[in-house]
């Protein structure tokens, strides 16, 4: 006899969070309005955690579960979808168990005495494709592959013996201009190091640079920007302490007595360029952009004024009101403000979930685009800020609805910067199921362009990218700039 399967009731596998642990392939997805563009060729792929199996405690957390992965491939005016489990080392040993095996967040004190040699990675936040290879991706550990059509796990991947570190960040940067690789490891030796590595890959996928430098402490970096010279890396000080996560505790603490740190890394150099800034202690998990200005170097972020976890505690045992992001603009400069950072609010109504033409990542970008809380149903809406100008348009997809998420698409691979289209994974918590928008991304209020049901419930996505046709092909990106 094995244990009956029961997730706890808790406000986690409510609605919308209930598990679905279904693996799902629809062919020609319906769709209920409008019509696929001409020219909107490829795959977009999206990553999200779900639930294997209960794990036995009510502490779960909604970035915690296994990596469900999913694709929409368009191709002649229809979409195909799918999605896998990505089979990770910790989703086989439970698949076999037929039960739950590990516990709290990170902390493999809490696991299961048979797992103990087990990589603990879910391979849960985001997708990747750089050099012909497709990746499902969670800082916890290195990078897994998948075969880019059927999703089927090839395995736990260092690149050709080139990822060094114990894990590879969720939040790589590929130029798809160029077609390099901007990516990263923290805590970098192993759980509670203070080490971190930035690491520059070519568009063949091979190690061009590689910066191994200390963290202030053992934070949690779950993103980082870069420009045209400079990788951005901010610290806040959500903190791992080992004694405490030994001790069962939790992963991450929130420590508002601890400065946030800013370090700049000379993106051809070395350890010797870092460049430090500081400031009060904030927190966030998403940068917009960053690009330079003369001697100094501005970060878009999602900034919370606290903790943006509040389920992490502080050492004394308090969890901390949530508290709203908003954009803001961190400015380090070279020159003149001597190791300090300064802070301006950008928008003025809440968001997360930057995203831009990633075309200009590293560069300055006129356009962002974010998921925009504006709503008192619990709704929330997509939004285009025109960083020139101010203005914010939106597209909202009804009374209680949600959406996730957006992937611009430029409409030709030399198409002006926000010329093209948004890709919106929409829950449509109204009806238990979702739909796939596309929307003109010159034309939020317009509506969709598209709109493309799904019968199933997508229940939760953090990230994902998009692949043309020809990339799947060639292994490269066709996009360049748009000269003026
Ligand atoms: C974040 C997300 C994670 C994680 C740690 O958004 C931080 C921040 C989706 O997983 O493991
Ligand atoms: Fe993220």
């Amino acid at each position: 006899m094995v244990e009956p399967v029961r997730f706890p009731e808790i406000d986690l596998y409510e609605g919308w969070g209930e598990p679905m642990r279904t693996e799902c392939e629809v062919k020609a997805l319906e769709i209920i309005q409008g019509e696929i563009p001409a020219g909107l060729e490829g795959t977009l792929y999206r990553n999200g955690a779900d639930r294997q199996f209960p794990s036995g405690r009510t502490d779960d957390i909604f970035i915690d579960g296994e990596g469900m992965f999913h694709m929409f491939r368009f191709e002649g005016g229809q979409v195909d979808y799918r999605c896998r489990w990505v089979r990770t080392e910790r989703f086989k040993r439970q698949e076999a168990a037929r039960r739950g095996l590990f516990g709290r967040y990170r902390n493999r004190f809490t696991n299961d005495p048979s797992v103990e040699d087990v990589h603990m990675g879910t391979a849960n936040t985001t997708a990747m494709f750089h050099a012909g290879h497709l990746y499902a991706l969670k800082e916890d550990d290195l990078p897994y592959e998948l075969d880019p059509d059927t999703l089927e796990t090839l395995g736990r991947v260092d690149m050709d013996g080139q990822i060094r570190s114990t894990s590879f960040t969720a939040h790589p940067k590929v130029d798809p201009v160029t077609n390099e690789l901007f990516a990263f490891s923290y805590q970098a030796k192993g759980d509670g190091t203070k080490d971190i590595v930035f690491y520059l890959f070519d568009a063949d996928g091979r190690l061009s640079n590689e910066i191994w430098f200390e963290m202030p402490y053992a934070a949690c970096v779950h993103d980082f920007a870069i420009t045209d010279e400079w990788v951005v890396f901010p610290f806040f000080p959500l903190i791992t302490d080992m004694d405490v996560v030994k001790a069962g505790g939790p992963f991450y603490q929130w420590n508002p007595k601890q400065e946030t740190h800013v370090a700049l890394v000379p993106r051809r150099g070395g350890a010797d360029g870092i460049r430090w800034f500081k400031g009060p202690a904030t927190s966030a998990g998403h940068m917009m952009n960053a690009h330079r200005d003369g001697s100094k170097i501005h970060l878009d972020v999602c900034l919370y004024e606290g903790n943006c976890f509040p389920f992490f505690p502080t050492p004394e045992g308090e969890t901390a009101p949530g508290v709203p992001p908003f954009l803001t603009r961190m400015t380090m400069d070279l020159e003149r403000n001597e190791g300090a950072f300064t802070k301006q609010r950008m928008l003025d109504v809440s968001c997360e979930m930057p995203r831009t033409d990633d075309r200009y990542q590293g560069r300055p970008n006129r356009y962002g685009y974010m998921i925009c809380y504006r709503s008192a149903d619990g709704s929330s809406s997509t939004g285009r800020l025109d960083l020139a100008t101010g203005k914010l348009d939106f597209w909202s997809p009804g009374a209680g609805d949600t959406v996730q998420e957006c992937q611009f698409v430029p409409r030709a691979p030399d198409a002006p910067e926000g010329d093209g289209w948004l890709l919106v994974p929409v829950a449509r918590l109204s009806k238990g199921r979702s739909d796939l928008v596309v929307l003109d991304a010159q034309d939020l209020a317009a509506g969709p362009v598209a709109t493309i049901k799904l019968p199933v419930r997508v229940r939760s996505t953090f990230h994902g990218t998009w692949v043309p046709k020809e990339t799947l092909a060639t292994g490269l990106y066709p996009y360049k700039l748009h000269a003026a």
